[in-house]
């Protein structure tokens, strides 16, 4: 383990000393000293008191202050602005690195499903993890199944009572509020569109090499200066939310779940609990046509299944459209 994380992870005990620390670790006191100069250039102020090195009391949102007290085997790498944090991610993964998770605090080039833009000023959390999972490419899209839920119990617990839509939109409030949603993209029907999410990656059938999963959540945004039918934390909650706490929050939940990615029946029924989808009736627009009926259930690795009325049928990609009795 490096200093810089090692220092991180003794300084949520309280007051550490530099020599303390140094024998510790089996490092010369000057490397201590430079990991904490390193911490503080990327703006985790460590403050130098009688007793020891002491954490800030409020990390700021950077890559060290994400890092503190988070317990996964992620590490982070923080960006003023990017084009688009999932580029940077694919970057790295081509690259052969695993285990990172890229933040922006704004992106200028986000990226959406189908090539759509994603609108991500500053404030928001824009987030892709690059991972290396040992399963079959087959698998691949329960990570996002399990992002969805990660990013609603964030926005629960930053206090926003947020649902998912069938496949990944996480949204908040129901039916007839999302019905601004702009142009020929309906995807926010079913509330006010919160969060996004765009897994990419790259594998055989028999194994996934890499798996991107990049989240963009609307934090502490003004709903104008995003398109119409989209909300943020800061529209439904009236404040601003710790961005480090809800990232770290999101990549925890993620790592738990993402374990058990071997069997499928714990993301699914996490999901599940999580979906406004199930029980509604649904228009799927699939690259080759429209489905119509109720969604009765999702299946691995993250089929929807509709009753049309005239059987079941099972969808894999698509853009879901809740509707109201009257639109059929
Ligand atoms: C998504 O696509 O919802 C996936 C969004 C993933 C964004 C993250 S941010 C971090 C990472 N880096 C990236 O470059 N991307 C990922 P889709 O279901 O296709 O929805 C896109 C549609 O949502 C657009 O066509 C707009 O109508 C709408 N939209 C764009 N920006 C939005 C925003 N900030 N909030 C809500 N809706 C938005």
């Amino acid at each position: 383990m490096d200093t810089r994380r090692a220092l991180l992870d003794a300084l949520e005990d309280g007051p550490v000393s530099g020599p303390a620390l140094a024998a510790e670790l089996g490092v010369s006191r000057a490397a201590v000293w430079k990991a904490v100069e390193a911490l503080r250039e990327e703006g985790f102020a460590v403050e130098s008191t009688p007793n020891g090195y002491v954490a800030p009391a409020v990390p700021a949102y950077c890559a060290a202050g994400i890092e503190f007290g988070l317990d996964t085997p992620y590490r982070v790498e923080y960006h003023e602005s990017l084009p688009s944090t999932n580029d940077r991610a694919r970057e790295l993964a081509t690259g052969g690195a695993a285990d990172v998770a890229v933040v922006a605090d704004e992106q200028t080039g986000g990226r959406g499903r189908l090539s759509r833009e994603w609108v991500a000023p500053s404030g928001g959390v824009w987030l892709s993890l690059v991972t290396r999972p040992t399963v079959p490419a087959a698998r691949a899209p329960l990570f996002t199944l399990a992002a969805a839920v990660a990013t609603v119990d964030a926005c629960r617990e930053a206090g926003v009572d947020a649902h998912i839509k069938w496949p990944n939109d996480v949204l908040v409030g129901s039916e007839a509020e999302g019905e601004h949603a702009s142009g020929s993209d309906r995807s926010g029907r079913g509330g006010r569109k919160l969060a996004g999410i765009l897994t990419e990656m790259e594998g055989e059938a028999d194994r996934v090499s890499w798996l991107v999963v990049g989240v963009g959540v609307n934090a502490n945004l003004d709903p104008e200066t995003l398109p119409a039918g989209a909300t943020s934390l800061r529209a439904e909650i009236g404040a601003d939310t710790d961005r480090r706490r809800f990232a770290a929050t999101l990549l925890e939940r993620f790592a738990a779940l993402a374990e058990t990615a071997d069997r499928s029946d714990r993301i699914l029924s996490a999901w599940r609990d999580r979906a406004s989808t199930l029980g509604r009736r649904v228009r799927v627009e699939t690259p080759t046509e429209s489905v119509v009926g109720t969604a009765v259930d999702v299946e691995s690795p993250g089929a929807l299944v509709i009753d049309t009325g005239g059987g079941a049928r099972r969808v894999h990609a698509g853009d879901c459209e809740h509707l109201r009795d009257a639109e059929e």
